[in-house]
């Protein structure tokens, strides 16, 4: 499927206010790509698509986690986490995404997970910081993302886990190691 194609098809999935977001990641992740020495179109088609399922209804992404053999895991936190895994099945069978680059950026650009590759990082760093964003520590992140994706990356994670804390929330394991696992790499 040709960008254009993908992106009028990725825009009808959404609302404007969420369009708009997406622009603001590929933008981003482009920037990044760049910056950090990963292919930049690549990062531009992740972008494009992490966020193509954020709108399904909870029980069609419900049926997509059981019937696809996804770790069951998910369902029992929270909802928010689907999107991305469900993200992933959705460009490779309705948009033929076939690289796995690019579906694991998109898999786990929410949660995170051991061992991320630089495509993971910079797809779920750009969600973070776009220019749109705007939530306490952003300044902080974008200042970070200067010079290292990892520094930077580990403070987006401590925000959402800091959220997540003030809420009561539970924390999806996969967020806890992704995190653990950057501190380390930076050793
Ligand atoms: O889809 P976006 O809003 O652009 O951003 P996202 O895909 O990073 O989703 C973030 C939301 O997921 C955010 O509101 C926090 C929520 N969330 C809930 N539980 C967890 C979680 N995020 C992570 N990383 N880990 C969790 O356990
Ligand atoms: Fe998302
Ligand atoms: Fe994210
Ligand atoms: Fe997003």
């Amino acid at each position: 499927m040709n960008r254009n194609t993908m992106m009028e098809k990725v825009s009808a999935e959404m609302p404007a206010k969420r369009w708009t977001h997406t622009l603001g990641v590929m933008e981003t992740a482009v920037i990044l790509a760049r910056r950090f020495g990963a292919d930049p179109d690549k990062a531009d088609q992740a972008a494009i698509l992490h966020d193509v399922a954020k709108y399904w209804p909870t029980s069609k992404m419900e049926t997509i986690i059981r019937e696809q053999g996804m770790p069951e895991e998910l369902l029992y936190y929270d909802k928010e986490l689907w999107h991305a895994p469900v993200g992933a099945f959705v460009a490779e069978r309705d948009y033929g995404i076939a690289d796995i680059e690019v579906l694991d950026a998109i898999r786990f650009h929410t949660s995170g997970r051991e061992r991320m590759t630089l495509m993971d990082k910079i797809v779920c760093l750009a969600d973070y910081m776009e220019p749109g964003r705007d939530f306490p520590g952003v300044h902080k992140i974008r200042e970070l993302a200067e010079h290292s994706v990892e520094q930077a990356l580990i403070a987006g994670f401590d925000s959402t886990i800091s959220y997540l804390l003030a809420q009561g929330k539970r924390i999806f394991p996969l967020t806890v190691a992704a995190r653990n696992d950057l501190i380390l790499q930076l050793r």
